[in-house]
């Protein structure tokens, strides 16, 4: 006999294993509709080639064209040229190019959130009409030089000096690990002013088009993780700039830590696109997958490292999207995108690390994308505030001591 719990279970449909808790329907269809169109240019642009750039250790410089083509540069700003959409939107913008790759993730990241965010937020007018309509189209590739050296999670003992000579600034110090350096046809470099009587001023930010006397880039080779994205180091030997070269709006280091906030959400989303990539392909290798004369999908670790992939991405997600909505509603404090930066890239690098077991040998190959996007999370990690000190900032949150 049917009771009205059977016509329930019946009525409701089964959960899927790609979205379990069936968060699609948490969207709006504005934002189902811009995921599915990244989803669509990465499935045909970036799959088909990424193994071999990767290999290759390049980004190919043609695709900022198409990022900007398709309104993914600066999208969640307003105005010149920008599309001007949701947080949650560019959040699963992000989350889409890194199912792709980290390297097109942090692209845009490094494009929108922090060169042209640090103009559009700080820039003068002049600056935001000569740049900001050219970065959105992909005329003109960006990047932002905050990192030495010596001073990676301490960005503020910086030693690049921005000397008043006259009229104009003249720079002197180098800057490392910098994404898109080699690339840019502009960087934002935050420099140390030199104040009175040689005593240190405050930290401000320089807008420095390529081709400035003084001013070179060396990329950094051999890297195993972001293979598919230019790193490079900044030279800056007494590059001479005119005074209207320094951003006018910002003061000090929350300038740049402004910048962060943007590009630290993004991530966010982003890192979940690289697990959702690998337990995916780690669901579909292990269905067939056989040894012992069964797939390896029938074996209850096998089943235990996969549910346990699952709960990780959906918790991630509405973690994300919960940051994202409060984004969207001015709420968002800079604690709230560190609790998502650090639970959400520490998860996804645990299960792309658990996927790879799951595929065996096959799994260091770059035939399947599971080591790719495992060795690319180790940097996202890293950058953009390691997880050490995400966990500084959520524990000064909590208690109120600074342990840095
Ligand atoms: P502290 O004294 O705490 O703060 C200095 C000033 O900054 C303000 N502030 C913020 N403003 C906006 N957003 C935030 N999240 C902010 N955090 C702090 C603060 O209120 C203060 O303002 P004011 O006006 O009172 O002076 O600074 P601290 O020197 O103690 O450092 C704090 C710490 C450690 C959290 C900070 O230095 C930090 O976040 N370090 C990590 C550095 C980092 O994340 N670097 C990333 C470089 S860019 C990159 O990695 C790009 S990767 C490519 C890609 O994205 O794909
Ligand atoms: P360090 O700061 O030397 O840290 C080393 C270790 O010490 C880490 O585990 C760290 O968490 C720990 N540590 C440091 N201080 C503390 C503390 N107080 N308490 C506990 N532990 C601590 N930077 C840019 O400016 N622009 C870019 O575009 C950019 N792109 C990047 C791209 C890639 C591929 C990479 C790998 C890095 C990029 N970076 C960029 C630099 C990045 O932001 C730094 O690597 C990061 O901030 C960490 O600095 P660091 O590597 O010098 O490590």
């Amino acid at each position: 006999m049917n009771t009205s719990a059977d016509a329930h279970r019946a009525a409701v449909a089964a959960p899927a294993p790609t979205d379990f808790l069936g968060i699609d329907a948490l969207l709006t269809d504005d934002e189902r509709l811009i995921r599915d169109t990244v989803r669509a240019f990465v499935r045909d642009r970036v799959l088909p080639n990424i193994a071999g750039w990767f290999e290759d250790h390049t980004f190919p410089r043609a695709m900022a064209k198409e990022l900007g083509d398709l309104g993914l540069l600066g999208m969640h700003l307003h105005g010149y040229g920008c599309a001007g959409t949701s947080a949650v939107a560019y959040g699963l913008a992000c989350l889409e190019l890194e199912a792709g790759d980290s390297g097109f993730r942090s692209f845009v990241s490094v494009q929108g959130s922090l060169a042209m965010y640090a103009l559009w937020a700080h820039g003068s007018d002049e600056q935001k009409a000569t740049w900001l309509p050219r970065m959105a189209a992909g005329d003109a590739i960006g990047c932002f030089g905050l990192t030495e050296w010596d001073f990676g999670s301490d960005p503020g003992g910086m030693r690049t000096y921005a000397r008043r000579d006259g009229s104009d600034y003249v720079l002197n110090g180098s800057k490392a690990w910098i994404t898109n350096g080699g690339i840019a046809d502009v960087a934002i470099v935050w420099a140390r002013t030199a104040g009175e009587n040689g005593t240190d001023g405050a930290i401000r930010g320089f807008v420095v088009p390529r081709g400035t006397t003084g001013f070179s880039t060396r990329n950094i080779e051999k890297k195993l993780s972001l293979r598919a994205s230019v790193t490079s180091e900044l030279i800056l030997e007494d590059c001479r700039l005119p005074a209207d070269a320094m951003l006018p709006n910002v003061s000090g280091l929350r300038g740049p830590l402004s910048c962060l906030n943007e590009a630290r959400y993004g991530i966010v989303w982003g890192a979940l696109g690289a697990a959702r990539a690998c337990y995916e392909s780690a669901l579909e290798y292990a269905k067939t997958r056989v040894q012992f004369g069964k797939p390896i999908a029938s074996f209850q670790i096998t089943q235990e490292k996969l549910v346990n992939m699952m709960l990780e991405i959906n918790k991630g997600l509405l973690v994300a999207l919960h940051v994202g909505r409060l984004k969207d509603q001015g709420k968002a404090h800079s604690a709230h995108v560190s609790f998502g930066k650090l639970n959400n890239v520490r998860e996804s690098l645990a299960i792309c690390r658990e996927a790879r077991t799951i595929l065996g040998a096959s799994g260091i190959t770059l035939e399947y994308p599971v080591i790719r996007h495992m060795n690319n999370l180790e940097s996202v990690l890293t950058y953009e505030g390691t997880s050490e000190v995400h966990t500084l900032i959520l524990g000064q949150a909590l208690t109120g001591e600074n342990a840095f």
